[in-house]
């Protein structure tokens, strides 16, 4: 009873308010899921606010300094699932090699099919960042983003975008997708950010 009880209190500063936990993982998104045959078409574009824009291959963004995350995520939907095992490239390692211009104040992730998502660089330059290719030791599957997803997980799982193709620099923060529809433009799960109006 007093370990049941005593557990209990320590969810409750883990899960942010109006949260559940889930123990499956729900796969949740706009548009369809692409599915590739081979990775020789894809790239990943790092542009906008950058001294030099580029384009990587899956096998050269491979090469970017490998880190290993376990962290919780939650849905602005209202589901959260904790001990998420990440693995993927570093964000902060991957845009140290990148000359970015000062006034680079933002970032607009996006993924196939123009879906994008909008937050502030110190967000996305965060230690625990990562532009993942697996999760609990097994590569992504193409629902949950395969080749590569973003992992904000400091904020609601919208940000974290799947099928990632391009990381855009930006001096002003312009909404995405979800934050152009009524979402918050900043989005932190603690604080309850679910709409722009929160
Ligand atoms: N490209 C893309 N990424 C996306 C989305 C989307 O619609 N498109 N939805 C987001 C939302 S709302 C959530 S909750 C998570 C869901 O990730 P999952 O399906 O792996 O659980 O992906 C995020 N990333
Ligand atoms: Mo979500």
């Amino acid at each position: 009873m007093f370990f049941g009880s005593k557990r209990k209190e320590k969810n409750n500063d883990r899960l942010p308010p109006n949260q559940r936990l889930t123990e499956g993982w729900p796969v949740l998104h706009h548009g369809n899921v692409p599915y590739y045959k081979s990775l020789e078409k894809w790239d990943l574009k790092i542009f906008g606010c950058v001294q030099q824009n580029k384009e990587l291959t899956f096998n050269e963004l491979m090469n970017y300094p490998q880190i290993q995350v376990r962290n919780d995520i939650h849905c602005v939907t209202g589901w959260s699932k904790f001990d998420n095992v990440w693995e993927g490239v570093s964000v902060k390692a991957l845009i140290e090699d990148m000359s970015l211009l000062p006034e680079a104040n933002y970032v607009i992730l996006h993924a196939e099919e123009g879906w994008t998502t909008n937050l502030p660089i110190e967000d996305f330059l965060r230690e625990t960042s990562l532009l993942a290719h697996s999760h609990s030791g097994e590569r992504l599957t193409p629902e949950h983003g395969f080749p590569l997803r973003a992992v904000v997980p400091h904020l609601y799982f919208w940000k974290s975008a799947k099928w990632l193709r391009g990381i855009e620099f930006a001096a002003s923060n312009t909404p995405g997708f979800w934050e152009r529809n009524g979402y918050h433009m900043y989005g932190d799960p603690f604080k309850e950010e679910r709409f722009s109006w929160d």
